[in-house]
């Protein structure tokens, strides 16, 4: 489960090839879609591009608009002075993260000016780091673009209520990045709201002789959270739950495999966990059958398991004794409960199979009548 408080936050920013609009619509390279910071650990976006173009000549004094951009929301929850440092995945000094920030307490619609940003691009600027961010000793609230500046501007003061937008942008160079948090508003713990509480669930196996089951995920949600104001989504992976975006139906079938489940829980404030369980499926063999030629479950196996077996491969059925009454091939009918024509009496026998994976295995099934 990601649950920190340490006043390290990482984001790590995919860039994915773009699938389709409408997905893009969701993801928080714009303002409405903004991730709201609160006791989250490890973030990771799909992000690419800018979506909507917000940043334009009047909104910022740093020059610049959106190129690949994050957009971050901070409710404040302690006063002080608020900092951060960016570290870019990359040392490499071609990789230029700038960033933006609006507030207090700005809305989309009516972003502002920007009162902090720093567009510095640190090769151009000749620094020896890629890094950026705010401190509470740089004195300029602005700065940029190209070689002006050090990447560094003046943190904010921050209190009680307050709430700001960041937009992070990466112009040029590729890979994520880690938020480090500093200023006296981070001391003895973080100034944003501590994360919504979410349950882990354990992981969910079933076998079956058909090998399939559908599980509904509607059924884990009471599990994950109590609290009815919360939201629960399911998502194929971590980074459509962060984003928001692409959430699976409430029903999922697997045939002898497993999945991860990825459950985001947002209550209203925005402030989301992400926690993640596993669901799996197995096949197993019939455990009786009833050879009695009323037509129903006369052969063993009843279900048709060939594609759960080697191809080519034979089951072998044996007595309580140890001795093999029949060899079935995979792909066979099934077993009649005979020997040359006579039937075997009501019992139990024993099986060797391998299945698809070269595993073999041994089990027990009953003969009634
Ligand atoms: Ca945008
Ligand atoms: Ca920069
Ligand atoms: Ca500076
Ligand atoms: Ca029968």
């Amino acid at each position: 489960m990601l649950k920190t408080q340490n006043a390290l936050l990482f984001i790590l920013l995919v860039f994915l090839s773009k699938t389709n609009f409408g997905q893009e619509n969701s993801l928080p390279n714009d303002c409405v879609n903004a991730i709201v910071l609160c006791g989250n650990g490890k973030l990771s976006s799909n992000a690419q591009g800018f979506g909507t173009q917000e940043l334009f000549p009047g909104s910022n004094s740093c020059f610049s608009d959106e190129n690949n951009s994050l957009w971050l929301k901070i409710d404040i929850v302690k006063s002080g002075t608020l900092g951060f440092t960016l570290k870019p995945s990359s040392t490499d000094i071609m990789v230029d993260y700038d960033f933006f920030i609006f507030g207090p307490n700005a809305s989309c619609n009516d972003l502002g000016q920007a009162i902090r940003c720093s567009t510095t691009n640190p090769d151009a600027a000749g620094l020896t780091s890629n890094h950026t961010g705010m401190n509470d000793t740089a004195t300029e609230t602005s700065e940029g673009p190209g070689p002006d500046g050090d990447s560094f501007v003046k943190s904010l003061d921050v209190s009680v209520g307050d709430s700001y937008y960041i937009v992070i942008d990466r112009p040029h160079g590729d890979g994520g990045f880690e938020l480090e948090w500093t200023g006296t508003a981070t001391q003895g713990g973080m100034p944003f709201p501590t994360g919504v509480e979410a349950n882990n669930i354990p992981d969910q196996h079933k076998s079956t002789t058909t090998g399939s089951y559908t599980f509904l995920l509607n059924d884990f949600k009471r599990e994950i959270s109590t609290d009815p104001n919360v939201d629960i989504r399911f998502f194929e992976n971590e980074t459509d739950a962060i984003d928001n975006a692409n959430p699976l139906p409430e029903t999922i079938s697997l045939i002898a495999e497993s999945k991860t489940i990825y459950a985001r829980v947002t209550s209203p404030n925005g402030c989301f966990e992400i926690i993640n369980f596993k669901l799996s499926v197995a096949f197993e063999f019939d455990k009786f059958f009833t050879p009695n030629g009323d037509g129903i479950n006369d052969f063993w196996p009843i279900e048709n398991v060939s594609s759960f077996l080697l191809n080519n491969s034979y089951i072998s059925i044996f007595d309580r004794y140890g001795k093999l009454v029949k060899q079935l091939r995979a792909t066979s009918l099934g077993w009649d409960g005979t020997i040359n024509g006579n039937p075997l009496p009501e019992a139990d026998y024993w099986f060797h199979a391998t299945l698809k994976d070269g595993k073999e295995v041994k089990g027990h099934f009953a003969l009634k009548r």
